[in-house]
C-alpha cells in the first residue's frame, strides 16, 4: 500500500515536470514563430508603443515631445512623482524604408501624434510598405521605396505641416483650412479657396522627382488648371483639371470629377509623363525635363499667376517619390489608401 501510494507521488511529479517542460516548449516555440514575423513584431511594437502613449497622454494631458522620445524610453518626472511608462522604446531596422527607424512626431503640442513604419510582407489588412500609426488607428500607405517627401495633412491645428519623410516642413498660407477626418481621405486635410491659398515649403526647390502623388476632391466650380505642386523655375505644372507642360495638355477634365475623392498619380519617366486616376493608368504625353518642383503646394507661383491655378477644393496624402513608380505600385498606394 505504502509502495502503491509513493508511486502516485512520483508519477504526480513526472505529469507536474512532464506539463512544465510542455509550457515551457510551448512559449519557446512561440516565441521562434514570433521571430519568424519581423513584419509581425513590428506592428505589435508600435502597438505596444501606443499604449504606453496613451498611458503618458492620461496622466501628463499630452503625448511626449520628440525630445523625450529621443531619450529612447516614456517617461514623466514631476511633483506627482516619477512614472516610466516604457522602460525602452523598441528600434526597428528596417533598411527598406525611407526613416529607417519608428518615426515619431508629436502634432499640435502633443495633442496627438503620427509614427511612420514599414512592413516587408501583408499583415492582416495592412499591405507591404509604409505603415502609419495615429492615436485614430493604423493605415498603410504603399510603397515608401524612394519616397522623398510626404504631407499627410494631419496636423489638423496651427500654421505648419509637417514632412513626414523629409524635412520639407509647410507654412500654411493665406489661410488654407484644416478639416476633419470625416471631411478627409486620411485622418485630417487640407481645403484650399481657389483664391490664394498654398503651403509654402522649406526647401527652395525639390529636386529628383518621378512621382507625384495626391488625393484631392476638388470643388466642382474648379472650371480652369489648378496647381496641385508648383514649379516656376523649371516651368512645369502640375494641374487639376489638366495638366500642362508649356505646351501640350492631357486631357482629363472629363476624367476628374469634382466633389469626388480622387487619387491622382503623375509618373516621369523617359521623357514621358503618366497619369493615373484612382491608380488607373489614363494616358500619356511627351513632358521632358522633369527633376525639380519647387516650394508651393497649391498654386503654381503665388503673386505671378495669381487665383487663376491656385488649388480649389481638398487634398491629403501628397508624396513625392525620386523614382518612377510602376503602374502595379500606383495600385497598390490606391488600393492601401483609398
Ligand atoms: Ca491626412
Amino acid at each position: 500500500m505504502n509502495n502503491k501510494k509513493a508511486f502516485t507521488l512520483v508519477e504526480l511529479l513526472v505529469v507536474i515536470a512532464i506539463i512544465g517542460l510542455i509550457a515551457s516548449l510551448s512559449v519557446i516555440a512561440l516565441g521562434n514563430a514570433r521571430q519568424k514575423s519581423r513584419d509581425s513584431k513590428r506592428v505589435s511594437d508600435v502597438k505596444q508603443v501606443q499604449t504606453a502613449l496613451e498611458l503618458f497622454f492620461s496622466d501628463q494631458g499630452r503625448y511626449p515631445t520628440a525630445t523625450e522620445w529621443a531619450s529612447g524610453s516614456l517617461y514623466a518626472t514631476g511633483t506627482m512623482g516619477t512614472t516610466t511608462y516604457m522602460e525602452r522604446i523598441p528600434v526597428s531596422t528596417n533598411t527598406f524604408c525611407s526613416g529607417g527607424d519608428y518615426n515619431y512626431r508629436p502634432i499640435s503640442n502633443g495633442a496627438s501624434y503620427l509614427i511612420m513604419s514599414c512592413i516587408e510582407n501583408v499583415v492582416g489588412q495592412l499591405v507591404s510598405g509604409g505603415i502609419y500609426y495615429s492615436p485614430e488607428g493604423i493605415k498603410s500607405l504603399g510603397t515608401t521605396n524612394g519616397l522623398i517627401s510626404s504631407w499627410q495633412f494631419d496636423e489638423n491645428f496651427g500654421t505648419s505641416t509637417a514632412d513626414l519623410i523629409g524635412t520639407n516642413h509647410g507654412v500654411i498660407t493665406n489661410g488654407a483650412l484644416w478639416k476633419n477626418s470625416g471631411d478627409c481621405k486620411i485622418s485630417s486635410c487640407l481645403y484650399f479657396d481657389g483664391l490664394d491659398d498654398y503651403v509654402y515649403l522649406n526647401a527652395n526647390t525639390l529636386s529628383g522627382v518621378k512621382t507625384i502623388s495626391v488625393w484631392i476632391k476638388a470643388s466642382p466650380s474648379a472650371t480652369y488648371k489648378r496647381a496641385i505642386i508648383g514649379s516656376y523655375i523649371a516651368q512645369l505644372n502640375y494641374f487639376y483639371p489638366s495638366h500642362y507642360n508649356g505646351s501640350t495638355y492631357l486631357s482629363s477634365n472629363s476624367l476628374v470629377s469634382g466633389d469626388v475623392w480622387q487619387h491622382l498619380s503623375f509618373v516621369f519617366y523617359d521623357s514621358q509623363m503618366s497619369f493615373y486616376i484612382d491608380g488607373n493608368f489614363i494616358n500619356q504625353a511627351s513632358f521632358p525635363n522633369l527633376n525639380t518642383v519647387s516650394r508651393y503646394i497649391g498654386v503654381f507661383q503665388p503673386g505671378v499667376y495669381p487665383s487663376s491655378f491656385a488649388f480649389l477644393g481638398y487634398m491629403d496624402d501628397l508624396r513625392i517619390y525620386n523614382r518612377a513608380l510602376s503602374a502595379d505600385e500606383i495600385k497598390a498606394i490606391y488600393d492601401a489608401t483609398k
